[in-house]
C-alpha cells in the first residue's frame, strides 16, 4: 500500500517552497501526501502560493492547522519567528489533526524551525509514525546546528573546531547566536536537540556539492549521534502556471547578457543601500533584472517603486534601457533557467543557491544575515561564484556603488566563473541520473517510509 505522509512547513517563502517541491516529489513517487498549512500565514506569497499549488495539485491533501496566536504580542519581533514559535506552542493541537487522517499517516516531516514539536508528538499515545526533519538550510549550516545545544561561542575566537566535522570560521556564524537570549538562537538550540529524535533529515543538497560536511554527518564520528543525513537536492520544480511579465522582457535580451538581482522574499534594505546598487548595476553596464523588496512581510508592501528607489534614479534606468525593477513576487526558478540570464545577484539564501547550481548560473554573493555566509561559502569552494565577504552583514556597512560596480563586472565578463558554474550545473543534474547520489537517496526515503 502506499504509504501516507504529512509534511509541517514553518512559515516564510524560503521554508514554503522546499516543502511544496518534497510534496511534489513524494506524490509523484507513489506516496499518498497531505501538508499541514499553518493558518493564517505570515506573508501574502504564502497565502498566494499555496493556493495556486493545491489547485494544481489536487492529489495533495491540504488540511489547515489553525495555530495559536502568541499572548505576547512584539512588534519589534521578526515575524517569521514569532510564526516558528507559535507553531511550536500550537503542537498540542496537532495529534488530533493528525491521527484524524484516512488511511492513518506512517510519517511525519518537520520543518527543522519547528522540529522540536516532535519532543512533544513522539511521546504522544495516538501517534505511532517516523518523524524526519526537512533541512531548509546548507549541510554545512546544518552541521553546525547538530552542535548548537553544547556550544558556548566566543567572538574572540578565529575558528570552532567540532570533533569529526570541517572546522567553522566565527567570522561567518550569525551575530545572534552569540546572544543566548535571542528568539533566533533560542529557538535554533531547541529544534537542534530535537535533531536525534527523529528517524532522517532530508536536505536540499547534494553529495558532490557538499560532499565533505555530508560525508562528516554520516560518519558516525561526530560528538553527538546523529540520524541519517539524506541530501536529495537540487529539488526540482514544480508545476506552477502562468507567467511573470519580467519574463517576456527577458526574451528580447541576448543570451547570458543580462544579471538577475534579488536578495530574498524578507530582506528589506534601506533607501541609502537601495540607491547604491541602482547606480552600481547603472555604471556596470549590464543588463539587469532587479526584484527589489523593502519591507520584511509583503502584507505591509505600500511604497510605489519610484519612492523606493527614488525618482531620479528609476528615470535614469527607464532612459537607458539597460535594465528593469520590479517589486512584485517573479518565477525565480524560471528567470534563473531563461537563456538570457548569465549571472545572479543573491543574497545566498539557500533555496536562491540551489536553484543557481541546478541551471548552473554563476552568482555573486552578499550575505545579509542568518545561515548566508555558510552557505555563500558552499558556493565559493563548489564553483559557483563569487563572495566579497568584507561587504559584511546587512546594514553594518554601506556597500558603495563602486564595489557593486566592480563585482558585477567581475561577475559577468570573467568567463571562468561562468564555466565553473556550468560544472556545477552538470554535477547537478548528474545527481539526479538513475544510479545519481540524490536518485539513489530518494530511493531509499520511500523504501523507509513503507516500513
Ligand atoms: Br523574492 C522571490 N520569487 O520574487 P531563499 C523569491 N522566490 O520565486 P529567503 C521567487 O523564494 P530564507 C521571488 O526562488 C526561493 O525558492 C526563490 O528562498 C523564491 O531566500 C524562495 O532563497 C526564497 O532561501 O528565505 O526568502 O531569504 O530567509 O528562509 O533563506
Amino acid at each position: 500500500m502506499e504509504p501516507h505522509i504529512a509534511l509541517l512547513p514553518s512559515a516564510g517563502m524560503g521554508h514554503l517552497m522546499p516543502f511544496l517541491r518534497l510534496a511534489a516529489m513524494l506524490a509523484s513517487r507513489n506516496c499518498k501526501v497531505t501538508l499541514l498549512t499553518a493558518q493564517p500565514t505570515v506573508s501574502a506569497a504564502e497565502s498566494n502560493h499555496l493556493n495556486s499549488f493545491f489547485s494544481v495539485h489536487p492529489h495533495i491533501q491540504r488540511l489547515d492547522f489553525h495555530v495559536v496566536p502568541l499572548q505576547t504580542s512584539n512588534p519589534h519581533g521578526d515575524p517569521f519567528f514569532l510564526q516558528f514559535e507559535a507553531i511550536i506552542r500550537s503542537v498540542h493541537l496537532l495529534p488530533p489533526l493528525l491521527s484524524s487522517l484516512s488511511p492513518p499517516i506512517s510519517a511525519l516531516f518537520l520543518d527543522i524551525a519547528a522540529a522540536t514539536c516532535v519532543d512533544q508528538l513522539a511521546d504522544h499515545p495516538s501517534l505511532s509514525i517516523s518523524y524526519y526533519i526537512l533541512s531548509t538550510t546548507s549541510a554545512r549550516f546544518f552541521s553546525l546546528l547538530t552542535h548548537l545545544p553544547h556550544l558556548t561561542l566566543e567572538s574572540s575566537c578565529e575558528n570552532l573546531k567540532l570533533h569529526g566535522l570541517p572546522s567553522f570560521s566565527i567570522s561567518n556564524i550569525p551575530p545572534p547566536l552569540f546572544n543566548p537570549q535571542n528568539l533566533f538562537t533560542t529557538q535554533l538550540i531547541s529544534n537542534a536537540r530535537a535533531i536525534s529524535r527523529v528517524k532522517g533529515v532530508v536536505s536540499n543538497t547534494f553529495h558532490w556539492f557538499e560532499a565533505e560536511t555530508i560525508e562528516a554527518l554520516n560518519s558516525g564520528k561526530t560528538s553527538i549521534t546523529l540520524p541519517q543525513f539524506l541530501p536529495i537536492g537540487p529539488f526540482k520544480p514544480y508545476e506552477d502556471p502562468g507567467k511573470c511579465a519580467s519574463l517576456s522582457w527577458l526574451d528580447e535580451q541576448p543570451a547570458k547578457s543580462v544579471v538577475y538581482v534579488s536578495f530574498g522574499s524578507r530582506t528589506a534594505m534601506s533607501k541609502d543601500q537601495i540607491k547604491e546598487i541602482g547606480e552600481g548595476l547603472l555604471k556596470s553596464k549590464q543588463k539587469f533584472l532587479w526584484v527589489l523588496k523593502s519591507v520584511i512581510v509583503d502584507k505591509v508592501e505600500e511604497t510605489e517603486l519610484q519612492e523606493l528607489v527614488g525618482r531620479s534614479l528609476l528615470e535614469k534606468i527607464e532612459e537607458k534601457k539597460q535594465g528593469i525593477v520590479v517589486k512584485e513576487w517573479v518565477k525565480q526558478e524560471e528567470i534563473l533557467t531563461h537563456h538570457a540570464i548569465g549571472g545572479f545577484f543573491s543574497h545566498c539564501g539557500w533555496n536562491s543557491a540551489m536553484e543557481a547550481a541546478q541551471r548552473g548560473v554563476p552568482m555573486l554573493a552578499w550575505t545579509l544575515n542568518g545561515d548566508q555566509r555558510f552557505n555563500a561559502e558552499v558556493v565559493e569552494k563548489a564553483g559557483l561564484g563569487l563572495w566579497p565577504k568584507h561587504w559584511g552583514w546587512l546594514g553594518e556597512r554601506l556597500v558603495k556603488s563602486e564595489e557593486i560596480e566592480e563585482k558585477i563586472e567581475e561577475l559577468m565578463q570573467d568567463h571562468k566563473f561562468r564555466s565553473m558554474a556550468q560544472k556545477v550545473g552538470e554535477e547537478a543534474k548528474r545527481a539526479w541520473e538513475i544510479g545519481g547520489t540524490s536518485e539513489k537517496v530518494v530511493g531509499q526515503i520511500i523504501e523507509m517510509l513503507k516500513l
